[in-house]
């Protein structure tokens, strides 16, 4: 029985790739080094692979910034604003992925949406209605298969099918072009594209289609056939195609899944129910890939329930028409475990990132092949493990699990519904119309950033960071106070990463020093791991806001990330269901909103903007399920305080259209939400729904250093108050300012308050 990997991490260990890519956009260092810096690691990565005993190790999952994009470029899809002199082919492919702004040459990128639900990002290939396509000379999976093969490794190139390339894709801005239709265009760059890979020796490739998990258009469904029909067509001139799905399950997509593929594979981390339907719907030759360890996640593989999985197949089909894989590519996990060398042994046992998952998949290869006898050590070794995690008491806490027990029905519901509420918090607030509020992230200076770092490797003491950290948040106040802001916020400059902050300071969580994980491009997030039951030892922000408090005039907000987005950013336990986890967060956060109101903070904002992501790729009954528990999460989080506390919200790139109810059901006081970019008539469903409590929609947009002048806020405001009422609409950024310079922030804020003050004088008349 074969092994394959789907794709592997390209950061490196050190995120390499990060720091070459980087130093090339700065200038520091040739394109010539850059490549040669992406070279060294395609060939220590794919050596990994070969060490580890894997057999089908994937090529052309490498990329500078994203793989899509780079078949974006090789197909030749290039939309002409792209297409300029000075731009060369690695310029033109990094102005696609992050926009150019030099040498007279001004382009924003394309857009960058999520990759399915996980964390990475892909840029959308962006067509044109008469869009043709033309394959490059030389494509860059073809080079790398060469690349590789020259180094003497065989490996199996991937690439996205074409029915997921264009499902994925969108129409450019102005054009109308429905993307599936334009199939038969791109159909013969497609058999060019696997010819050459033919005629440069690659036996089989791995052809991604992971939308057939979606519910897909008719349309879109329907072109699997002819795509396919049409690489059947070609026999032995291509090489043999492995279909592969991954996040989801493909048994409601059954009828459109090829016949004629040499092999399909499947995730059975997400969907091992999916196995003997899938099964049974196989052509009588095709091999099955079965997706068991699991590409997503950095738990060690249960080896038995595993080699289980396979066994089943195998009884099926036979030996010789199984693959055992990873269910997704790597990329979602980090490097190696052996980087870590501050974890505590005893969860250390537990994980496995990308290089140990490697070993595993070849470990569970012998296993079927040659019986378990083969590899009896690792299975013990594997057994042992798994037993010790589940009955580590730092995975259980029978405080925790009892709290959970007792949470009833009220614990989930503030004192009164809204309209006492707000009337209560108005009596205590005493805010003008139109209040003026930021979204509780400031600039993080250089300085933070040094402070921060010398504090981390002890060079400062706690006592002169505290110092430093109430200097800031004094700076942040008074700056605050002379903008004439309404609701203050202490500016978060003892935070690093939100979800990273709150990990560090709750039970349960495990921290790693390298375990970096690509989110888009170059920027990369390093998740905290939730190990066992989650609970709050001590409060995590009250200092800092009370601190904040103490010198300051206006009302001051606390700042809390909600439940839901502590979790999908983090990497989840894998044993008990996420509801459980988010219920524990929920009880955590709880208690820390109920200490802030105790130390005098009268606004607290829990932001969610993880929510919507989290929502199941497919219509139905388990994104009702999905909404319900991540919903109580948010209420058991918010729902402890006085109705005369005011409990704030904030949400990015959310579409409200189909996640209205859920963000209704929240019951926060005010919401604000990332609406800058977007068109206001979308806050009709506000109205449309009588929305009765206060929202913010996001004046300008805080992602560009650009300052929007008074009279662009005032017409912005203008065009919200035809949707919502007066007394419901705060004035605020779209989002936090942590990555933005004080120069731009402070004069973008002087116009924002001038214009609420504006609208203010013109309402109070
Ligand atoms: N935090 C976490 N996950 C996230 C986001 C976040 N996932 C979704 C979204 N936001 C992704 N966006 C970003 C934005 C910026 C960065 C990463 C993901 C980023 N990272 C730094 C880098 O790569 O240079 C590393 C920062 C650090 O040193 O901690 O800038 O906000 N958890
Ligand atoms: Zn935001």
């Amino acid at each position: 029985v074969q092994s394959a990997i789907l794709g592997f991490p390209r950061m490196g260990a050190n995120r390499d790739l990060k720091k070459a890519t980087e130093a090339y956009w700065g200038g520091k260092i040739s394109q010539a080094d850059l490549l040669a810096e992406a070279k060294r690691l395609r060939l220590a990565h794919w050596k990994i692979q070969q060490e580890a005993g894997v057999d089908s190790i994937p090529s052309g999952d490498f990329a500078l910034y994203d793989h899509v994009l780079n078949q974006i470029q090789d197909f030749g899809a290039v939309p002409q604003r792209y297409t300029k002199d000075g731009l060369d082919t690695i310029d033109q492919y990094f102005a696609m992925g992050r926009g150019h702004q030099k040498d007279g040459i001004d382009v924003p990128s394309l857009e960058m949406v999520k990759w399915f639900d996980s964390n990475y990002h892909y840029v959308k290939p962006t067509l044109q209605n008469n869009q043709t396509f033309k394959l490059v000379e030389t494509p860059k999976v073809v080079a790398e298969f060469n690349e590789a093969k020259e180094a003497g490794i065989k490996t199996r190139p991937v690439i996205v099918g074409p029915v997921s390339f264009l499902t994925l894709g969108k129409a450019d801005r102005d054009q109308t072009v429905e993307p599936i239709d334009l199939l038969e265009n791109l159909l013969p760059v497609y058999e060019q594209l696997l010819t050459k890979l033919k005629e440069a020796g690659a036996e089989s490739v791995q052809i991604d289609e992971p939308v057939l998990v979606f519910d897909l258009p008719a349309k879109n469904k329907a072109a699997f056939k002819p795509a396919y029909e049409k690489f059947a067509s070609l026999g032995d001139k291509i090489p043999k195609l492995i279909l592969s799905t991954y996040f989801g399950d493909i048994v409601h997509n059954l009828d459109a899944l090829p016949k004629t593929v040499a092999g399909v594979h499947i995730d059975l981390v997400r969907n091992p129910e999916q196995l003997d339907t899938v099964i049974g719907a196989l052509g009588p030759d095709t091999i099955l890939s079965a997706g068991v360890v699991d590409g997503r996640n950095i738990w060690k593989t249960n080896f038995k329930r595993a080699i289980e999985l396979v066994e089943g197949a195998i009884q099926k089909l036979g030996k010789d028409r199984v693959i055992v894989a990873t269910s997704s590519s790597l990329i979602h996990t980090p490097h190696t475990l052996a980087s870590e060398k501050k974890l505590d042994p005893e969860v250390a046992d537990w994980f496995s990132f990308a290089s140990e998952k490697a070993v595993e998949l070849a470990i569970i290869a012998k296993a079927v092949t040659e019986g378990p006898a083969a590899v009896r050590e690792q299975l013990e070794a594997n057994a042992k493990s798994m037993q010790a995690r589940a009955t580590s008491s730092r995975t259980n806490d029978p405080k925790v699990k009892e709290r959970q027990a007792n949470i009833t029905e009220q614990d989930y519901k503030r004192k009164s519904e809204f309209p006492s509420r707000i009337s209560q918090q108005q009596k205590k607030l005493n805010l003008p119309l139109f209040p003026t509020t930021t979204i509780g992230s400031f600039p993080q200076t250089k300085d933070i950033r040094v402070q921060r770092n010398k504090f981390t490797k002890g060079e400062i003491s706690q006592e002169e960071y505290d110092k430093f950290i109430e200097k800031e948040i004094a700076d942040n106040v008074k700056i605050q106070e002379e903008l004439d802001l309404d609701v203050f916020v202490h500016g978060e400059p003892e935070r690093n990463d939100m979800v990273q902050f709150f990990g560090e300071r709750l039970d349960g969580y495990a921290f790693t020093t390298h375990a970096w994980v690509q989110s888009y491009g170059s920027r990369c997030v390093r998740p905290p791991i939730i190990v066992g039951d989650i609970s709050r030892p001590a409060p995590m922000t009250v200092k800092e806001s009370k601190y904040a408090v103490s010198v300051s005039s206006k009302p001051m907000k606390g700042m809390l990330t909600g439940p839901v987005t502590c979790l999908r950013w983090s990497f989840p336990r894998d044993d008990v269901h996420q509801s459980v986890q988010a219920e524990q967060l929920g009880l955590a956060l709880r208690d820390e909103v109920i200490d802030l109101e105790k130390a005098g903070i009268d606004v607290i904002q829990i932001d969610e903007p993880a929510l919507r992501e989290g929502l199941p790729l497919r219509a139905g009954e388990e994104r009702t399920k999905y909404l319900d528990w991540a919903v109580k999460a948010f209420r058991l989080s918010a729902a402890g305080v006085e109705d005369s506390t005011q409990i704030h919200s904030h949400f990015c790139y959310s579409e409200f259209q189909d996640f209205f109810y859920a963000i209704a059901a929240l019951d926060a006081d005010v919401l604000s939400i990332e609406n800058s970019k977007s068109d206001a008539k979308l806050l009709k469903v506000f109205v449309d729904e009588a929305y009765p409590r206060h929202i913010g929609p996001g004046v300008y947009d805080i992602h560009s250093p650009r300052v929007p002048s008074e009279q662009e806020i005032k017409d912005r405001i203008a065009e919200m108050l035809q949707h919502l009422k007066p007394e419901q609409l705060w004035i605020d950024p779209d989002c936090g300012l942590k990555t933005r310079g004080w120069k731009e922030t402070k004069e973008a804020l002087t116009n924002m308050v001038n214009a609420a003050k504006f609208f203010r004088a013109k309402y109070s008349k």
